[in-house]
């Protein structure tokens, strides 16, 4: 049976903790990392099987978690914006201990994603504030949420 490829794409800025995520989901050794230069497509088979209130048991559904690491430099906008095709969930990421950062993915989001319509296929998003091991601030997250869009 042929499996669909579910695109899930790292989006955010340079050291806001995207290739560290996708290392520790892949069960891979996290060294020091350096800064993208270019996108990484990384496929994984993944097997769902879940029991549904409606349609009960909908079977086994086999399909690939095709996860892109993006560059979040700003002068590798075009890489970025290249690789991001088809995808249906984002991951957005910003480094909680630089209180630029949720800025700047904002921006990112408005000036690259949305102005190049890359939400057409988009099903699902969440966020993530990376390095809270270091240093949390609800100050940061609240300037953020409280902000008009
Ligand atoms: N303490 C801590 N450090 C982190 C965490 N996530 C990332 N880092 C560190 O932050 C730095 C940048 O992490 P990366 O994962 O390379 O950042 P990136 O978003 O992939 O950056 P680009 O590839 O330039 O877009 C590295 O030195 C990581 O070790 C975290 O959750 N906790
Ligand atoms: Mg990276």
């Amino acid at each position: 049976m042929a499996t669909s490829i579910i695109r899930v794409a790292l989006f955010g800025p340079s050291g806001s903790g995207k290739t560290v995520f996708r290392k520790v989901l892949l069960g891979q050794q996290v060294r020091d990392t350096r800064p993208n230069r270019r996108a990484v497509r990384r496929n994984i088979q993944r097997t769902y099987r879940m029991e549904t209130k409606v349609i009960g048991d909908v079977g086994t559904i086999r399909y690939t978690l095709g996860l892109i690491d993006v560059p979040g430099r700003m002068d590798l906008r075009d890489i970025r914006l290249n690789v991001l095709n088809r995808v249906c969930g984002y991951i957005f990421f910003y480094d909680s201990t630089d209180p630029k950062s949720p800025e700047l993915l904002l921006e990112m989001i408005r000036s690259e994603l949305k102005e190049k319509k890359k939400f057409k296929s988009m099903l699902a998003s969440i966020v993530v504030g990376s390095k809270k091991d270091i240093h949390y601030s609800s100050d940061i997250i609240m300037g953020v949420c409280d902000r008009k869009q």
